[in-house]
């Protein structure tokens, strides 16, 4: 099995390594893949030394698998060819996620729609895997009519001219901004640009992804996203209005049980969802669950997640292991 990671040398890329090596994802060979800049640098994987190659190069070594995380445009123009060429591309990029002829997959939800036809499989925004993981179960048992997501998002997923950024006004030393403000001691607004409608891309993304991958356009999503001077992973706090009433334990009990999460629950003794404990973790961490008692049928709580792992690579290399074990590759 030849798996190619486009875009191995930048953040998610190496987070993507990372998880492919401690998972063990059974490859005879990596292909890892940059842009002409990067060509002919060396990376270690599994205690061998690879050498970076470029796209057209990695095509011609026909890699199974194509895991992309490399921005959009690479992803339009290139993974196509990928797919012509007959590898499966698992694309990272929002470049596909709300093309009605990709599928939009986190594996513990829907990764039973994949079938061998599909040869793009979207990754979905890393904001919204750890809030559906949590919305999906409890959709299933008392549909969800409305969800209200404020993020406070991790200085990480803006990319590594911002975490430099931060680092530099810790240290006190000037740098290259990512943003044209101070963000160690900041909230910011503003993920992504802004649309005419007055929201960012990311908060129409938590929208439209949440709809797409409940696979219901009648649920209603409100979000405001914010980035916050944190490094270890996205933080969520989640109001949900169900069609039904609920029972606090049986919500607990059914997130618990959802394969992928953790309710990490007892305020009483300081135990809540941090991105300080999400940080390197696979699960998403639900806790300060409980009754909204300003509207009926509602529910609070809180999601935590490592953007980087769960809310990218995680997912991603998850999608690749399914494809894997039902034949699909
Ligand atoms: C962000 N969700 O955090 C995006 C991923 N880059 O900005």
């Amino acid at each position: 099995m030849k798996v190619a990671v486009v875009g191995a040398t930048g953040m998610v890329g190496n987070v993507m390594l990372k998880v492919l090596e401690e998972r063990n994802f059974p490859l005879t060979e990596l292909i890892p893949v940059a842009s002409e800049k990067s060509v002919g640098k060396k990376i270690r994987f599994a205690g061998k030394e690879y050498e970076v190659v470029g796209l057209e190069t990695a095509i011609g070594l026909k890699p199974e698998i194509a895991i992309f995380s490399a921005g959009g445009d690479t992803s339009l123009e290139w993974a196509p060819k990928f797919a012509e060429a007959g590898s499966t591309v698992i694309d990272n990029s929002s470049a596909w996620r709300m093309n009605p002829k990709n599928k939009l997959v986190i594996p513990e939800i829907n990764a039973d729609l994949l079938t061998k036809e599909d040869k793009i499989i979207a990754n979905p925004n890393c904001s919204t895997i750890q809030l559906l993981m949590a919305l999906k179960p409890l959709h299933d048992r008392y549909t969800i009519k409305r969800v209200v997501v404020s993020t406070y998002q991790s200085i990480t997923g803006t990319g590594v001219k911002a975490v430099q950024q931060l680092e530099n006004e810790y240290a006190g030393e000037k740098g290259e901004m990512a943003y044209p403000y101070q963000i160690h001691k900041n909230a910011l607004p503003h993920c992504d640009v802004f649309q005419d409608n007055g929201y960012t891309k990311e908060e129409m993304k938590l929208s439209n992804e949440t709809k797409k991958i409940l696979g219901d356009e009648s649920v209603k999503v409100t979000a405001t996203a914010i980035r916050i001077p944190v490094v270890g992973g996205h933080s969520e706090s989640v109001n949900i209005e169900f069609e039904n009433d609920f029972e606090e334990a049986e919500v607990r009990k059914i997130l618990n049980d959802f394969p992928g999460i953790t309710v990490q629950d007892n305020p009483a003794v300081n135990t809540y969802p941090m991105p300080i404990y999400a940080e390197g973790k696979d699960d998403v961490f639900v806790g300060r669950i409980r009754r909204d008692y300003s509207q009926e049928n509602s529910l609070n709580m809180w999601i935590v997640a490592d953007n980087l792992r769960k809310g990218a690579a995680t997912n991603a290399v998850q999608i690749a292991e399914y494809l894997l074990k039902n034949d699909l590759v």
